[in-house]
């Protein structure tokens, strides 16, 4: 038999031994819809670190038994336990949304927070949530990542009529999985995510193994929106330029510091929802261990060591590390043009124009003219000048050592020996003689370096 004759018969033989399979899978997963308690039996058989077998948790299950997670700028959403069943609701809204101190737009969001608001559950909860649209057009939440019944998938027109607007929609299933997934508007997603609909959902373990305890645990979900300065509205058309990149649905200054105490073990759960963008964050000072992709932990000899963890879109990596080293260690997207918000984008390029000439004949016309950004955009951040109203000055917060230069995708983790509480601690208290500055001139002498 030639190899291409082979080819063809055997296709036909493995095709239709894969449409038997396919059928016998698909019983399979429908009986394990998580409607009748019977587990993902397709999951359970290729993946060994799953946790589908778990049987629902009883009615009338403690209402707490996990150690909640961290959310900076944001909020996990309160529940009400009702015959055993996890009932939370969530509510899509417009919100007047603060990016940074200075730079505030009306934005969609779930209960009062653009991004930040996060959903959290156990596994083997059976849970209801109702969703409350409170915008004028239609939305539906789909839960990202999470096995569900088919009609529970919330994608507009495919797998449930849309919620008009005024409509409260039921959502229910019974939570079969654990780890970091998401959850974000399937209407019209790129005007809807780009308005900010979107949010974690974290699911913690049923029976948690000693080597997922952590001490500390933060949610941080990545997005980014175009807002003009003087605009009231992100432009949610936007398909690359972005000026305004955030965690939580916050651009530094604005973002809320991450306290954890020295030698606590430490988890941060990232998430990316934004439109366009995937996001390498790197975290100074540390290497932390990727311990789960996607909502699922990977074998404590198979997590592998980074520095910087990128998060697609539409993905979710969790990151562990050990807080042993005190400081105040930034954490930021590593996309220089990330940590930029506002300023810097559509400048003209004047790095290196001598404009003096220029100056003194534009200052006949123009008093006070002054030529900007020859030295690039960090002589901005140190400039008093006059900024458009609802617009934020590039890094022009005043930080321990001066201006920051940079902002957007940014965060600082506060790591402190002797903290009693994880308010934000201040600037950190440096040990004399451990900060860099100007060499003396008896260590230049001393060194033979010649400046
Ligand atoms: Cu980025």
């Amino acid at each position: 038999m030639k190899r291409r004759d082979f080819l063809t018969a055997g296709g036909l033989g493995v095709g239709a031994a894969l449409i038997g399979a396919g059928t016998a899978a698909n019983a399979a997963q429908n009986r394990g819809d998580g409607l009748d308690g019977e587990p993902r039996k397709q999951w359970e058989e290729t993946y060994s670190g799953g946790s589908m077998d778990v049987e629902p948790l009883p009615p009338g299950l403690p209402g707490k038994d996990y150690t909640p997670v961290v959310v900076p700028n944001g909020q996990t959403l309160p529940f009400n336990i009702v015959d055993g069943v996890k009932v939370i609701h969530l509510i899509a809204e417009e919100i007047e949304h603060t990016f940074t101190p200075g730079l505030v737009a009306k934005c969609w969001g779930y209960n009062g927070n653009v991004n930040g608001t996060v959903i959290e559950a156990v596994e083997g909860e059976r849970i209801r949530i109702y969703v409350t649209n409170k915008l004028d057009v239609p939305t539906t939440v789909h839960w990202h990542g999470i096995f569900l019944p088919n009609g529970m998938d919330g994608v507009s027109g495919v797998t449930q009529r849309p919620i008009p607007a005024g409509d409260t929609f039921k959502y229910e299933w019974t939570i079969r999985q654990h780890g970091t997934y998401m959850y974000h508007s399937h209407y019209d997603p790129m005007t809807q995510e780009g308005m900010g609909l979107t949010g974690m959902f974290i699911i913690h373990p049923r029976n948690p193994t000693e080597d997922h305890k952590v001490d500390r645990e933060f949610v941080l979900i990545s997005n980014e929106y175009r807002v003009e300065p003087g605009a009231s509205r992100p432009d949610p058309n936007e398909m690359s330029d972005f000026n305004v990149l955030t965690f939580n649905g916050r651009a530094f200054p604005g973002t809320e510091p991450l306290v954890v105490k020295t030698g606590e073990k430490v988890r941060i759960r990232f998430g990316n929802l934004s439109a366009m963008d995937h996001h390498p964050i790197h975290l100074h000072g540390y290497k932390f261990k990727i311990t789960a992709t996607d909502g699922d932990k990977i074998p404590v000899s198979a997590q592998w060591p980074e520095t910087t963890v990128l998060v697609a879109v539409g993905q979710t990596r969790d990151v562990e590390f050990i807080a042993d080293a005190a400081g105040d260690w930034i954490m930021h997207c590593h996309m220089t043009h990330h940590t930029m918000t506002q300023m810097g984008h559509e400048a003209p390029n004047m790095v290196g124009v001598d404009g003096s000439e220029f100056e003194g004949q534009v200052r006949s016309m123009l008093p006070g003219y002054m030529t900007m950004g020859t030295g690039g955009m960090g002589e901005m951040a140190y400039m008093q000048m006059p900024v458009p109203d609802n617009s934020f000055p590039m890094g022009s917060v005043q930080l321990q050592f001066g201006k920051s230069t940079i902002g957007g995708m940014f965060t600082v983790l506060k790591v402190r020996d002797d903290i009693t509480s994880y308010e934000d601690p201040g600037n950190y208290d440096n040990p004399p003689g451990t900060v860099a500055d100007s060499a003396s001139e008896a260590e230049l002498l001393r060194d033979g370096i010649k400046t």
